[in-house]
Parts: structure tokens; C-alpha cells; sequence
């Protein structure tokens, strides 16, 4: 366990090189041969936190906190600048490490949602196989029914980890599949069950009217759910993921995020923009398409990774 604990955070690492480069290794630049913290310092460094992806806002909190310090005389060398952006990252990203309980609630109602291609039923089948390590029974429940081969997909990774699978004919309606899956979950006695949602642009009206119509079958049939409303975010796409988030959260109300795809990106930085613009839980995070490439959030891990 311990092994495969260190085996993720090597590839961790290995997946935020490009950001490492992007981030750390240009403010090792920008400190080098400088003893002062002054003004160029700051607007390059600024620089260097936008083009990271971490955003025109959080990259003002971050660098408010350091002038103040600088102001005070508490913050003097060039080289502490490093390891206070370190930790204010670390603090940024801690108040957001929430994992859910599973035990909340029988059977417990996760509702994935998210634009198309951001990862929602790859998660999903690697979020069955952390549930069903920990002992838990898992149903999946196909409310994709927009794509054709979205339902075979899901089935797919149902055999693959064990589960199953409730579907209907593809174009059925999304809402009369969740409604089968949780009262199969019910009378089966299952512990949680997993929705995956189709992912058209989150621009499209139809999509969120779609969405809320799930959410609110949840609601009528178990009081309590959906306990969980999981966006997905592709970090490949940086800043556009925020917009996003914010169209989900309005539509039908997120309760926690996972991050994908961290793997090789250059944007990584956008889960601090993320953690400090959102204030949504950041639950689960995703580096690569293999069923034991997702991992709760852990901002320690994160940052260590990074740095
Ligand atoms: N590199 C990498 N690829 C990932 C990760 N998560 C998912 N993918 C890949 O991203 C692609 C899309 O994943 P899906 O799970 O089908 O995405 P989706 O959100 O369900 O897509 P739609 O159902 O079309 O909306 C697949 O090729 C996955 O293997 C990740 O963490 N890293
Ligand atoms: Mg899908």
C-alpha cells in the first residue's frame, strides 16, 4: 500500500513536470543572482503566475500577500519568496481538501456531471474501484443515453471493476434511468450509487434543463440526494474550466470537483485558481487513463509534487 502510495506521487510528479517548469523553475530564475524583492521582481513573477494558469485573481492574492510582507520588512530576501508562494499555495489548496463520506447516506448518490470529454466515465470507474476496495457496493447507473456508445463505455468499466450496470435503451430519458438505478440500489441494498450524465457544452440550455430534471428525480425519490454533485474539469483546458464551473454550480449546484487529466499538462496551476475562486471541495484528482490513476485530493502531496 505504502508502495503504491509513493508509485502515484512519482507519477504525480512526473505528470506536473511541464508546470514545474512553467512555475517553480522560472521564479528560481527570477530569484537568482537577486538579493532585493523589488517592483520588476514582482511584475516578472506576476508574469509567471498568470502564464501558469493560476489567473488574473489569485495571482493578486498571492502577490498581495507577499508585497504586505515585503512592506513590513518581513519578507526582505529574494529567496524566501519561493518557499512564502509555497505555502500560500499549500494553505489556498488545504482549505479545500475535503473528502466526502460514503457512509453519509445508504445507498450514497453521486451524481457526475461536466463538459464532454472531460473524464466523467473514466473517473467513475476508477471512483467504483476506490468504493469497492474499501468494501463497498457500487451501482452504475447509465443517464448518459445522448451517445450511443456512452452506455457501452460505462458497462465497460462495470465489468472491468465489478459493478452494475442499470441502462436503458440509448435516447431514453436521462431521469426515468436514474429513477430505475436508485430504486434498484434500494431494494438491492447497495451503499452508493454512481450517475454519469451526458457532456454536451455546458452552453447548451438543454443540457442543464436535462441536468436539473435528474437532480430533481433524486430529490423526489430519496430526500437527502443527490449527496454528492461531482463536476468534472479537464485541466487541460486552464482558465475555461473556472467558466465552467461557475455555469454547473448555477445550473444545479456542485458540490465537490475532480480535476483530470493532470498528466503532462502545462496548466496545472489552475487547481489554485480553482480552489481559491470556486471554494468548492476539491475531491478526487486524475493523472492518466488507468483505473488506478485517480486519488483523493491531498494539497500536501499536491504541492510537494509541484515543488
Ligand atoms: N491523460 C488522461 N486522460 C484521461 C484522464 N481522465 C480521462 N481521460 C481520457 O479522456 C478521454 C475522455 O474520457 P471520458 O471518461 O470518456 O470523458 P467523458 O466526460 O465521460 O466524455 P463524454 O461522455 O463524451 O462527455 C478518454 O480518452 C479518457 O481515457 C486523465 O486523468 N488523464
Ligand atoms: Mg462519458
Amino acid at each position: 500500500m505504502a508502495e503504491e502510495k509513493k508509485g502515484f506521487f512519482q507519477r504525480l510528479k512526473q505528470g506536473l513536470f511541464k508546470t514545474h517548469q512553467g512555475l517553480v523553475n522560472k521564479i528560481d530564475q527570477l530569484v537568482a543572482g537577486r538579493k532585493k524583492i523589488d517592483a520588476d521582481l514582482l511584475a516578472e513573477l506576476e508574469e509567471a503566475l498568470i502564464t501558469s494558469d493560476i489567473g488574473v485573481r489569485t495571482t493578486q492574492d498571492l502577490l498581495r500577500d507577499v508585497s504586505l510582507k515585503v512592506q513590513r520588512k518581513e519578507l526582505e530576501d529574494a529567496d524566501l519568496l519561493k518557499k512564502n508562494l509555497q505555502e500560500q499555495m499549500y494553505h489556498i489548496l488545504s482549505q479545500q481538501e475535503k473528502p466526502f463520506s460514503l457512509s453519509a447516506a445508504r445507498p450514497f448518490v453521486i451524481m457526475v456531471i461536466g463538459v464532454n470529454g472531460t473524464g466523467k466515465t473514466t473517473t467513475i470507474g476508477k471512483m467504483a474501484q476506490i468504493f469497492k476496495a474499501q468494501g463497498k457496493s457500487v451501482l452504475l447507473v447509465a443517464a448518459d443515453t445522448f451517445r450511443a456508445a456512452a452506455i457501452e463505455q460505462l458497462e465497460i468499466w462495470g465489468q472491468r471493476v465489478g459493478c452494475d450496470v442499470i441502462k436503458q435503451k440509448s435516447g431514453a430519458d436521462p431521469s426515468a434511468v436514474v429513477f430505475d438505478g436508485l430504486h434498484a440500489a434500494k431494494s438491492r441494498g447497495i451503499d452508493v450509487i454512481i450517475v454519469d450524465t451526458a457532456g454536451r457544452l455546458h452552453t447548451k440550455v438543454n443540457l442543464m434543463e436535462e441536468l436539473k430534471k435528474v437532480r430533481r428525480i433524486l430529490e423526489r425519490e430519496m430526500p437527502g440526494a443527490p449527496h454528492e454533485v461531482l463536476l468534472v474539469l479537464d485541466a487541460t483546458t486552464g482558465q475555461n474550466s473556472i467558466s465552467q464551473a461557475k455555469m454547473f454550480h448555477q445550473a444545479v449546484g456542485v458540490t465537490g470537483i475532480v480535476l483530470t487529466k493532470l498528466d503532462g499538462t502545462a496548466k496545472g496551476g489552475i487547481i489554485i485558481a480553482i480552489s481559491n475562486e470556486l471554494k468548492i471541495p476539491l475531491r478526487y484528482i486524475g493523472i492518466g487513463e488507468k483505473v488506478d490513476d485517480l486519488r483523493e485530493f491531498s494539497a500536501r502531496d499536491f504541492v510537494e509534487a509541484l515543488f
